[in-house]
């Protein structure tokens, strides 16, 4: 066996590539010491090989300030995280343009181990945010994701993020499994998995538990499939919002399925603005879902003006169509169980409404609708007409 063993500090190299197994570099950190130089360290030698290498970081709680890992990298790489990596409690101690854990650029790269990676943006922050002036876009997110491609995340936990927990931004074929996202119920913008301008995405067999969307989707998104996701607390999986910026791309192909919501805000919800720029939403389907105590489990709001920050004279220029609801069952915290709110001036097109069982405290619920004319196959409860 021809081993290199290369030693420096707390950074060790074992290199097996001739065996055709992946070169292993372990990455620690002493005592209360940020562990992200040695990440880079590792890294960059990880990323410079030209065979397959995993990174791991042990069992164990280390800090790490902020960490950006760049590709591309010439073979394919995975970071292996057994640890709880955890974040400096406070804003300031990092740089804020900067996202606290970041990968760019990498094809063919693996997240896995799972670690924990705790955003420690907890009570104690946000209490402060508003007397600290603590701006949302001051605050990092826990993991971001930009331009990978052929890439796999894997068991890890995103805890207490200060702001998304993940956000995906660019790239090519990209797989979540088995992840957790916890956050209080009450944190602010804290979204579960941000996407947007990405195709072939998956999220399957994930927990996600958190102040803000599960799940949402931004513009520019093709062909996303969430199959096994438990959302709650949260606001639901949301495609939007969109058409508050000019020149969006469309969000196309969008799956949810055999997915459950917990007393959630929203369910599946689709919004857009009023008095928006054009934009396109197609081919969304829903898909064996249950509901637990949520507030409106089935939304299209085509006038979501938050704080009304706008004006709604004039409708939203975003065309929805090809939606489908089938075998969607449940609990609503609301009598408005559905609600499809569409554009006066760009009516939805082919929404189709299969199986639903939606009740509102055992009784009945109700659907409130505009601007669209529903296909309906199967039995509706509550019954789904539209004005
Ligand atoms: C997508 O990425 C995965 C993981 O790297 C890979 O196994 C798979 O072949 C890729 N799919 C396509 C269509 O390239
Ligand atoms: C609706 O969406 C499905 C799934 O993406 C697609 O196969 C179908 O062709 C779409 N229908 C129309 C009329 O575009
Ligand atoms: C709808 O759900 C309620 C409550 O779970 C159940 O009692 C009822 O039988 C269901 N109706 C249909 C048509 O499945
Ligand atoms: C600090 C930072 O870059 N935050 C980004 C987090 O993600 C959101 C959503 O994509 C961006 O708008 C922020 O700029």
């Amino acid at each position: 066996m021809d081993t290199i063993f290369y030693c420096a500090f707390t950074f060790v190299l074992f290199l097996l590539a001739d065996l055709g197994e992946s070169a292993e570099f372990k990455v620690t950190a002493e005592g209360d010491s940020d562990i992200s130089p040695e990440l880079l360290k590792a890294w960059d030698e990880a990323c410079a090989a030209t065979t397959p290498s995993i990174i791991v970081i042990p069992k164990g709680t280390f800090q790490m300030k902020q960490a950006l890992l760049k590709g591309p990298c010439k073979a394919p790489i995975e970071l292996k995280i057994k640890a709880t990596l955890k974040a400096p409690p406070n804003p300031n101690d990092m740089e804020c343009k900067k996202e606290w854990l970041t990968i760019n650029y990498v094809d063919d790269f693996t997240l896995s181990g799972d670690g924990t990676l705790d955003g420690q943006g907890d009570v104690q922050i946000y209490g402060q945010k508003k007397d600290t002036g603590f701006k949302s876009d001051k605050l990092p997110n826990n993991l971001s994701l930009n331009f990978l491609k052929n890439s796999i995340i894997r068991d890890i936990t995103s805890l207490n993020s200060k702001l998304f927990h993940v956000n995906v931004f660019g790239g090519k074929n990209l797989t979540f499994q088995k992840i957790t996202i916890k956050a209080p119920a009450d944190s602010h913008n804290t979204d579960g998995i941000h996407i947007a301008k990405i195709c072939d995405v998956t999220i399957k067999d994930s927990v996600i538990g958190t102040g803000d969307d599960c799940i949402s989707i931004g513009d520019g998104l093709e062909n996303l499939n969430i199959d096994g996701v438990t959302c709650g607390p949260g606001h639901g999986i949301s495609v939007g919002s969109l058409g508050k910026t000019p020149g969006e791309e469309p969000v196309k192909g969008v799956t949810v399925k055999d997915s459950k919501f917990i007393g959630t805000d929203n369910g599946l919800r689709i919004k857009t603005w009023p008095n928006s720029h054009p934009g396109v939403v197609t081919d969304i389907h829903y898909h064996k879902i249950e509901m637990e105590d949520v507030k409106n489990p089935i939304v299209i709001d085509q006038e979501y003006c938050p704080n009304n920050q706008c004006s709604k004279e004039k409708p939203s220029l975003v065309k929805i169509s090809n939606v489908s609801y089938t075998n969607i069952k449940g609990t609503s915290a609301t009598e408005e169980a559905v609600i499809i709110a569409c554009s006066s001036g760009v009516p939805c097109e082919d929404v189709k409404f299969g199986d639903i069982n939606l009740t509102f405290k055992g009784g009945a619920a109700k659907t409130v609708c505009s601007n669209a004319k529903p296909k309906l196959t199967g039995k509706q409860t509550p019954p789904v007409t539209c004005k």
